[in-house]
């Protein structure tokens, strides 16, 4: 069987095993082509093909329903309900996206991004099934990564205690992005090796396969294989003592025996968890040897594994690191912690120099918030580094645990901006708006690699209360930063006085673009890099009202709550000042894409400005 053969899923539940076979070969060779040319998150995508297929080969997803944990894993399913034509065009402009997206096929329920949601918004789903006496079963794809995160156990907690039919598949490779952490992945480990799973496939198979499916005789039998079950798979402790039976571990490469259990389970009214060994990168070796490396990854030549790319620009992670590296040596009390991106934020030579003072709380980031705050408190220096859309999860903790305690924990928020074929669970474009209102917190947006290691450097020296640092991955072009960081002190880099453009990190070359389009047109405008969002510079705002001069603003934040919401409050306190005109991302969610499409679109290219502020200042 081919995906061309596959018009709809369901045609998969009258498949024989063998035709499944020959179709998790097509679908791993599409996925391989695909990510390999377009990028996208290959090596979890990989593990989840034969486990895909064995959910669709049971389970009708017409009236099933289907939620796939942070969604990074559902290019199968994609394949597989009607978007096989089109998954060449995955995480492009105007494509499919990386991720379950409602608005992209009714069989993505959810719109995913963000990890160890999918329980609790399952037995969402599932409660509301019985009270308006719906029918279907519900099942969540949960990986043991995302089984790090806390609502995991509030939502374990809720089901166990009023229990309803739902199936949780934990996808156990051993693996989040880095080698999974924590006591629980040790758990997993230990179910895994305490029988040898090895003799409990055979022993599972055995006892499968004499067990029929239908006919009368399925209910008693069904009991007995329920025994059986008990006796073979591993005795769990921790998820039974929550209230759901466990089965487990069963091998996720294996359709045959997937298929067998998945179909005694279709009658189960109660919850239950299924534990499925996967193998991160099955079939494409470079990524079974290295499945970290082809987690997320741009495109790749598929001979040789390598990355096919241009010189990358300096990163602002790698940077803080290896300056917090060089720091640390002198200073004891410094210490890094990450939420399960300890790679993806460029901690790892932190994490290998100073492996007791690194500390990966899992996808946990409430917990690595006030962790941070703790140590903090306990006389450490904690920076927290987190990408911009990640820390959202962490809002109370930031809030009440380091700034209401007033803690010199410092928050180094990666991926700020829009950052294009992850789409917008990922775009790290509300970090402004979502802490510009939080008392006491200082909030820095370099305008290069250079202006984010002189605030650390300030951090290091002077700060004692909570600071918030953000910046994209990679370094922002533009004039040499040579000046040392404040806060409340903005850089002047080009002077005018028909209007003053302040421009926030990332926005500092497009606004200087600007001024050197309008200067063609007998406009001069000045241009101040605003790289302390909190406080403003009130002198200089103070001084260009005073000369009249109107302030246009721009920033990679949506609009609202953003920097030049906070500008045109300025002016509105202090009753002098005018905003004529407001950069920015717009409060949406925006579609994955080409950065530089989305920003000319969003009229934030300098080209753009240009003409908005010469037709504002004819007005
Ligand atoms: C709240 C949150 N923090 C961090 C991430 C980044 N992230 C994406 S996938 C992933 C690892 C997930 O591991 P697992 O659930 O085991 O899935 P696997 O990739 O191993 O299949 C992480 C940390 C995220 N998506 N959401």
């Amino acid at each position: 069987m081919k995906l061309s053969d596959v018009k709809r899923g369901s045609e998969l539940r009258t498949a024989s095993i063998e035709d499944l076979k020959t179709l998790s070969d097509d679908v791993r060779d599409t996925i391989l082509k695909t990510v390999s040319q377009n990028g996208g998150h290959l090596s979890s995508n990989l593990g989840m093909v034969e486990l895909t297929l064995s959910l669709y080969h049971v389970f009708d997803f017409d009236k099933d329903q289907l939620l796939f944990d942070v969604g990074h894993q559902c290019y199968t399913h994609k394949l597989l309900s009607g978007r096989a034509s089109s998954f060449a065009t995955l995480r492009q402009e105007e494509g499919i996206c990386g991720f379950p997206r409602t608005d992209e096929s009714k069989y993505d329920l959810w719109n995913t991004g963000h990890s160890s949601n999918a329980i609790s918004a399952a037995l969402g789903l599932a409660r509301a099934r019985d009270l308006t006496g719906g029918e279907g079963r519900v099942i969540a794809v949960v990986g043991d990564g995302a089984l790090t995160g806390g609502m995991c156990y509030e939502a374990l907690n809720d089901l166990g205690s009023r229990k309803t039919q739902m199936i949780i598949i934990l996808n156990d490779n051993g693996m989040s992005i880095s080698s999974n952490v924590g006591a629980l992945s040790n758990y997993l480990t230990y179910l895994r090796v305490s029988k040898g799973w090895q003799k409990l496939k055979s022993a599972f198979s055995h006892i499968l396969f004499k067990v029929p499916i239908g006919g009368k005789k399925l209910h008693h039998l069904f009991q007995n294989f329920k025994d059986h079950v008990r006796n073979i798979f591993v005795n769990d402790k921790f998820f039974s003592s929550l209230g759901l039976r466990y089965l487990g571990p069963v091998d996720g490469h294996n359709i045959q025996y997937m298929t067998q259990l998945f179909r005694h389970l279709q009658d189960e009214k109660e919850p239950v968890i299924v534990h499925v060994m996967t193998k991160k990168g099955k079939g494409y070796p470079f990524a079974e040897q290295n499945p970290e490396r082809y987690h997320g990854i741009g495109p790749f030549d598929l001979k040789t594994g390598e990355r096919i790319e241009k010189a990358r620009p300096r990163s602002f992670g790698a940077s803080a690191c290896a300056f917090l590296c060089e720091q640390a040596q002198k200073n004891p009390r410094i210490v890094v912690v990450n939420a399960a991106m300890t790679t993806g934020t460029g901690f790892d030579g932190f994490a290998k120099a100073y492996p007791k003072r690194h500390f990966d709380a899992g996808i946990a980031e409430e917990h690595a918030v006030t962790l941070a705050a703790g140590m903090a408190k306990g006389g450490l220096r904690p920076f927290v580094a987190i990408y911009d859309t990640f820390l959202q999860r962490a809002y109370d903790q930031i809030m009440e645990d380091v700034c209401f305690q007033d803690l010199p924990v410092v928050f180094l928020m990666d991926h700020a901006g829009y950052v294009g074929g992850d789409g917008a669970s990922h775009h790290g474009m509300y970090g402004i708006s979502y802490l510009r209102s939080i008392p006491g917190l200082t909030i820095v947006c370099p305008r290069n690699v250079d202006e984010m290691l002189s605030a650390l450097s300030w951090c290091l020296k002077e700060g004692k209360a909570p600071v918030a640092i953000r910046y994209p991955q990679a370094d922002i072009p533009g004039p040499a930063y040579t000046g040392s960081f404040s806060p409340g002190r903005w850089e002047c880099l080009r002077k005018g006085q028909d209007a003053c453009l302040l421009a926030v990190g990332s926005m500092v070359p497009n606004a200087l673009k600007a001024a050197e389009q309008l200067q063609k047109n007998g406009i001069e405008i000045s241009v101040l890099s605003a790289s302390s969002v909190r406080p403003l510079d009130e002198m200089a705002l103070k001084e260009a009202a005073d000369r009249g001069m109107p302030f246009f603003t721009a920033e990679e934040n949506e609009r609202s709550g953003g920097f030049g919401s906070a500008v045109a409050e300025w002016c509105a306190v202090s009753g002098t000042g005018e905003v004529r005109g407001v950069f920015a991302l717009p409060d949406a969610f925006l579609p994955h894409g080409s950065r530089e499409k989305r920003l000319q679109e969003c009229g934030l290219d300098g080209n753009a400005m240009a003409e908005f502020i010469r037709r504002k200042l004819r007005t």
